[in-house]
């Protein structure tokens, strides 16, 4: 196990044991691979699986606030099985960064050979990840991401570009207005994430630069509804209150937020759909869940812009990689769909490049993974 690895005198005997037999040395791009302990880590994995007892894998994850978390989760606990050759130590930290934290700390306790975690928030990950570092255990990081000072602490990330998300959902909205001949002034409502998320920075910023640079779109409102669809309810509650028949659009950064911004518009008395001229307000989400994709095709979300839940076989993989000593890349972004029933936008451009929107149909829904 890698936590036997600390101590200076095995280090040395097995760098030469290493050097003697030629094998060369190489590692995560980028990552720790430079710097000693990256090194050390690697030697001592090469040695384990060939003697191929399971790898331990500590893996963190946030909770189970959505649909899109479950699946995440249960993909990640397929792909570690034992029939696979992992030992999972699997943690949920119920929402809180504080047991993120502890759970990464009773994985170097116990000499895991790799921590796997999904930041809660992209902030306050220096000192623990140093910790790793120094037992020379790698750390994969996916989803949303960790701003460290030293890049060198995590060996790898894998996840989305919530950013261009954003941007795809902006500019269907935009195209779908110029499409219909709506020039007029667009109210706006933004449903987001946890604060400090990776995805909730993305998608807000991409609202906000939209309405920033448009000529006729305003933002409301922007509060969080923490990704689920009790807070998203209560949230849009308070806002349709507030805002009412001003609403033309809801940009709720996950589906089951929408799910509960729906209910509250339903139970409010106003109308879910596209045809804001008409008093409809048009919900905008993120994920692309069963229900969400089941609300798209009802026409209750216009636009459900996909993001990937299925990390399991990738994470895999790249574990693998590592044990094998071959080069990954430091930071990975995963390809991503865009699903709508309404209007006939069959792609939307952001710099420059083409993204296809699909259109969606019920045999599509039922051919999902997710
Ligand atoms: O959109 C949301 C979840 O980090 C991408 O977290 C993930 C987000 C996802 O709870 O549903």
């Amino acid at each position: 196990m890698i936590v036997k690895n600390h101590k200076p005198k095995k280090i040395i005997e097995l760098i030469m044991l290493l050097l003697i037999s030629g094998v060369v040395l190489c590692g995560c791009t980028g990552s720790a691979g430079n710097n000693k302990e990256g090194t050390d880590a690697k030697n001592i994995k090469r040695e384990k699986s060939s003697a191929s007892q399971p790898v331990t894998i500590g893996l963190s994850q946030i909770g189970s606030e959505s649909d899109w978390r479950m699946a995440s989760t249960e993909s990640v606990k397929a792909a570690f099985s034992s029939g696979a050759g992992y030992n999972l130590i699997f943690d949920d930290a119920q929402q809180k960064q504080e047991n993120q934290l502890k759970a990464i700390r009773e994985f170097i306790d116990q000499g895991v050979d790799y921590i796997i975690l999904d930041p809660i928030v992209e902030t306050g990950w220096d000192s623990v990840l140093s910790e790793a570092k120094e037992a020379g255990i790698p750390v994969i990081v996916y989803d949303r991401r960790v701003d460290v000072a030293d890049d060198s602490l995590y060996a790898c990330w894998i996840g989305s570009d919530f950013y261009l998300e954003g941007k795809r959902t902006c500019m269907w909205l935009s195209d779908f207005f110029s499409d219909r001949g709506i020039d007029h002034n667009i109210n706006i409502i933004n449903i987001q994430g946890t604060m400090g998320a990776t995805a909730q920075i993305g998608r807000s910023k991409a609202i906000e630069d939209a309405v920033y640079h448009s000529r006729n779109w305003r933002l409301l409102a922007q509060e969080s509804g923490e990704y689920t669809t009790a807070k998203g309810k209560e949230v849009m509650k308070k806002l349709l209150a507030k805002y009412g028949e001003n609403i033309d659009v809801v940009y709720v950064e996950n589906d089951n937020m929408a799910y509960g911004v729906i209910d509250a518009i339903r139970e409010s008395g106003y109308v879910t759909g596209a045809d804001i001229d008409k008093g409809e307000i048009l919900v905008v989400s993120f994920d692309a869940t069963h229900n969400g994709l089941q609300l798209t095709l009802d026409g209750a979300i216009a636009v459900d812009t996909e993001c990937n839940p299925l990390y399991g076989p990738r994470l895999a993989e790249m574990v693998e990689m590592m044990e094998a000593g071959e080069d990954i890349e430091k930071e990975t972004y995963i390809e991503e769909d865009q699903f709508s029933a309404v209007g006939y936008i069959a792609s939307v451009n952001v710099e420059d490049t083409e993204y296809p929107v699909t259109y969606l149909t019920s045999k599509i829904i039922d051919e999902r993974a997710y």
